[in-house]
């Protein structure tokens, strides 16, 4: 139960102040680059709100490097985001599903850090109402000695030294890690505040969720349709499953994360390569939920370790619970 004196309770800045304590050697850069993509979150939150009223819904007619149809508030979720970091000299460059090419931002030559960011996660949501979200992964490349940080420089979602993701529902979450576990703040509205109210999230090691776009399902891989099957043959499956699926990859992954279960987008006919971004999708949230004690994976590796080879790159993206994991891995791994 919250602690009902305002004064007391943990703030997102009061608890990244205070694990940053914890490391000695910290400037307090990786500190104050959280806390200002957490105001971003609060500025684009407000707008999220105000959209139907400011004339911010539908789309601009454009499509963005990937071929999506972008949407107004998509555009604003990204210059809100590079905006917040434009002059701050906190990273050199922005990695963003919005942009063609990583944007160089101004940065004195000790900036060390790349963020790696999907302003606007489940677009296809803004319009109607419904829950959206913010992905982000703070990357610090090998840079072997170079001076400057380089997109060239990722090896793997290994180089994130934090992620984590903003969802903006009935009320706003951010969740965020830094390898010390996953916690996760409210907004408080009234004060303008995150509050720390779910403490080292742990994901429960197995669920009665799943969550896919089955209209895809008939296109699979046939091992991950044999693992639906399994999943949802009442006869054999060990509990019953039922199917939750929101169009938006944060508020799966939030439910997934705080009540076990498993969400998947492996590759079909329309993704041969999976549909969802490495950089600020897939490697973010696998991050995130291996630090609350789930796993990700691609069904032949974990997610983590898969090597970065384009900005935009896509992968087939399983994560969940521990156990369910392991099961889908090893559906992927028969042969039958
Ligand atoms: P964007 O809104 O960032 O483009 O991404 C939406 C998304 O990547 C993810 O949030 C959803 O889980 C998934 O796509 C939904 O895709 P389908 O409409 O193909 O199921």
């Amino acid at each position: 139960m919250m602690d009902d004196h305002p004064a007391r309770r943990v703030t997102l800045q009061r608890h990244i102040l205070e694990s940053q304590r914890h490391h000695r050697e910290a400037t307090g850069e990786l500190s104050v680059l959280l806390t200002q993509i957490a105001y971003a979150g609060k500025i684009f939150a407000h707008a999220l709100g105000r959209a139907p009223l400011a004339g911010r819904l539908g789309s601009t007619g454009g499509t963005n490097v990937q071929g999506e149809v972008t949407k107004k508030l998509d555009v604003f979720g990204n210059e809100t985001i590079t905006d917040a970091f434009a002059t701050s000299e906190l990273v050199a460059a922005v990695v963003s599903e919005e942009d063609d090419e990583p944007r160089p931002m101004a940065c004195g030559p000790g900036a060390k850090y790349i963020l790696c960011i999907d302003p606007l996660d489940g677009s296809s949501n803004s319009d109607i109402n419904g829950v959206v979200g913010t992905i982000f992964g703070v990357y610090q490349p090998a840079t072997d000695g170079a001076r400057e940080a380089d997109v060239a420089h990722l090896r793997s979602g290994r180089d994130q030294v934090a992620a984590g993701y903003i969802m903006y529902g009935p009320s706003t979450a951010f969740a965020y890690t830094t390898g010390e576990g996953l916690h996760g703040f409210t907004l408080d509205e009234d004060i303008g505040e995150f509050v720390l109210t779910h403490p080292a999230i742990r994901c429960p090691e197995a669920g009665s969720y799943y969550s896919a776009n089955l209209a895809n399902v008939p296109t699979w891989p046939s091992n991950a349709r044999r693992y639906i099957e399994h999943l949802t043959d009442s006869t054999e499956a060990a509990h019953a499953y039922s199917l939750r699926y929101s169009g938006a990859l944060v508020a799966d992954v939030h439910r997934t994360v705080l009540e076990g279960g498993i969400y998947l987008y492996p590759c079909d006919l329309r993704h041969p390569d999976g549909k969802l971004r490495l950089l600020y999708e897939c490697a973010p949230l696998a991050f995130v939920v291996e630090q609350a004690g789930g796993a990700a994976s691609t069904g032949r590796a974990r997610v983590l370790d898969v090597p970065i080879q384009s900005v935009h790159q896509r992968i087939p993206f399983v994560i969940g619970s521990r156990a369910e994991l392991e099961r889908f891995d090893a559906f992927m791994r028969s042969d039958a």
